[in-house]
Parts: C-alpha cells; structure tokens; sequence
C-alpha cells in the first residue's frame, strides 16, 4: 500500500478547501467566499485498491490580529512539519507576484518534501491570464538561486473538476509504501460533531455581510436520536457582541431561521437520516482573543498556546 501526507497551503480564497473536496470526492471542508474561512487542519482521505491519500487542508495563510489568527497559523505550521508533500495553490485569476515567488520559495528552503504548484480557478479566468502565470512561474521548474526546483505547475479548477485527475496521479507518485493511517471507509479525521458545526458555520458565512461571520462559532450543546430515528441538534452561535447577536437572529429570527433551514439539509445528508434542529446564539465577549472560550468552542487546545 503507498500512503503518505499532502499538506494544502496558500493564501486564504484561492481555493484550497474546493481542492481537497475535489480530490476526495467527498465534502470535507467548508468553502464559502469569505476569506478565512478554514481555521484548523481538516484531513480529508482517499483510499482506493493501492494507496491511501491524506490530504490536509489549512487555513489561508495571512498575518494574525487576535488568537484565533495566531490559533490558524500554529494550525499551518503544525501541518507543515512531516508531512510527504505540499501543494501550494494560487488563484488564476488574481496577479501572482513576487510575493506569491518568496511564499514557494519560503517552503522549498524550510521543507524537504517534493512541492507542487497550483494554479486554481482556471476556468474564470482566461488563457490569457492563466497563460503569464505559468510563464512567470516556470523558472522554478529548474534549479534557481541554489534552491530546490518545484516538481510541477498544474493548472486546475477545483469548481469544474479540471485536472484534478492529473494531480491525483502526480501526487500519488510521491507518496512511498506504508501501513494505512485511516480505516479504508473513513473519509476525514474530524468527528461528526464537528462536521455538523462547520456545516452551520458555512451557512452563516453565506448569509451574513461583512464582518460578522468571521466572529462566529458554532458548538453543538446536545444532540441525540428520537424514538424514531431522527436526530436532535441543539447547537449554539457564539458571537462577540450583542449587536452582532440582533443580526444573526435578523428581523422576526428570519436569519437564524434560514441558517438553520440550510444547515438541515446537508446534516441531513450527512447523517443519513432526518434532523430537527434547534439553534442559540450567544454572546461570549472578544471570544476570539480568549483562549478559555476558544477551547469551549472546539479549538483544539494544543495549537492554543
Ligand atoms: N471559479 C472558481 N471558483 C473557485 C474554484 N475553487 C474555489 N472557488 C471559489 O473560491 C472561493 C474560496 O474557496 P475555498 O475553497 O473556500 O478557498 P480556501 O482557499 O479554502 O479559503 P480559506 O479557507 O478562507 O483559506 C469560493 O467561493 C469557491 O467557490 C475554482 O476552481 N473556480
Ligand atoms: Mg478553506
């Protein structure tokens, strides 16, 4: 059996997240439009008749203002370290710089695993504009200032499924042979606990402006099976401030209502059976620079520190 770990770095929306439920063929990971959207390491798996892929999503990488951040990027680290191979992934449709250059360059100095390059969301942007980026970036295909070449650039829609199988098999190559890490019928290492919060948090990321989902978490109070097989979630919202409570909520509890509605649809998927869902919000004051109420929340206590 080839096994081995493929770590998923770039900055936050490029598409990271879409990847990694590209390649697994299951949703793993929330995605939303919003900017750090990810905030731990979520491990999605792939296992077929002759290996088993661990793909690791992190959040996007971006300079921390408060311990949630420093909670992300402890995330990022920790996922860098021992992992089998890194993809790192651009987004197509914005302008790669030089700072898109140092971030690879960064990881080929720090990491001695093989490195991949992504360019995502090739099918919003044109030829044209894709066409640059590999040509800017193809000097790192060789040896460059004494550092480690990438392996490849691959151009991919993580949306449309483009390539997807083209990188599957590149990273397979890398991977060596090992025991399996995971049942071969488990598709991630979180619980459905946590699935069923993020679930709600995607909602809300959808539903809510501006910047009141980013102060949002999401915890499960109780959940338990009626008689008849369905599944009784009662889950709170915490957000930071009353006002953003009032919002959440919306005008007569429509917004609370539709978050709620949404949520409902795809637990149900997930858990295979019909969900009735009962939903708090609560205020935990600058929840997100108070690591006691960050561990309540479901954070794992080691990155928070
Ligand atoms: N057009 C297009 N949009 C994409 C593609 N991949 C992702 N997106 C969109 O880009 C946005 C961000 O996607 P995510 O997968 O959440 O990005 P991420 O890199 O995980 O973001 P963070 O977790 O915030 O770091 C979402 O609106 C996705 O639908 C793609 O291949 N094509
Ligand atoms: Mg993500």
């Amino acid at each position: 059996m080839k096994t081995g770990f493929i770590t998923i770095l770039g900055r936050p929306n490029v598409g990271k997240s879409s990847l990694i439920n590209a390649l697994v063929g299951e949703k793993v990971s929330i995605v939303s439009p919003k900017a750090q959207t990810t905030r731990d390491r979520i491990m999605g798996i792939l296992t077929d008749d002759e290996c088993q892929m661990v793909f690791v999503d992190t959040p996007g990488v971006h300079k921390p203002t408060n311990k949630l951040g420093e909670y992300m990027e402890k995330c990022v680290k920790n996922a860098t370290v021992d992992t089998d191979v890194i993809v790192i992934v651009l987004d197509g449709t914005r302008r790669v710089g030089e700072s898109d250059i140092d971030f690879i360059d960064k990881y080929l100095k720090v990491s001695k695993a093989p490195i991949y390059v992504v360019v995502n969301k090739t099918d919003e942007a044109s030829y044209e504009k894709v066409y640059p980026i590999l040509e800017k970036l193809s000097f790192m295909l060789q040896e460059h200032d004494g550092i480690r070449p990438v392996k490849d650039i691959i151009p991919t829609s993580a949306k449309k499924g483009k390539n997807i199988d083209i990188l599957k098999s590149a990273l397979k190559s890398e991977l060596g042979e090992g025991e399996m890490f995971f049942p071969a019928d488990e598709y991630t290492d979180k619980s459905e606990r946590y699935m069923i919060c993020e679930t709600v948090r995607e909602k809300a990321l959808m539903l809510l402006n501006d910047e009141i989902p980013h102060g949002i978490a999401v915890y499960i109070q109780r959940m338990f099976y009626e008689d008849n097989g369905v599944a009784h979630i009662i889950c709170d919202i915490v957000v930071e401030r009353d006002s953003h409570k009032a919002i959440v909520i919306g005008k007569g509890g429509e917004k609370l209502k539709a978050i709620g509605e949404r949520a409902r649809r795809d637990i149900e998927k997930l858990l295979d059976t019909k969900v009735y869902m009962e939903m708090f919000v609560k205020v935990r004051d600058n929840w997100r620079n108070d690591h006691v109420v960050m561990n309540d929340v479901g954070y794992d206590p080691k990155n928070l520190k």
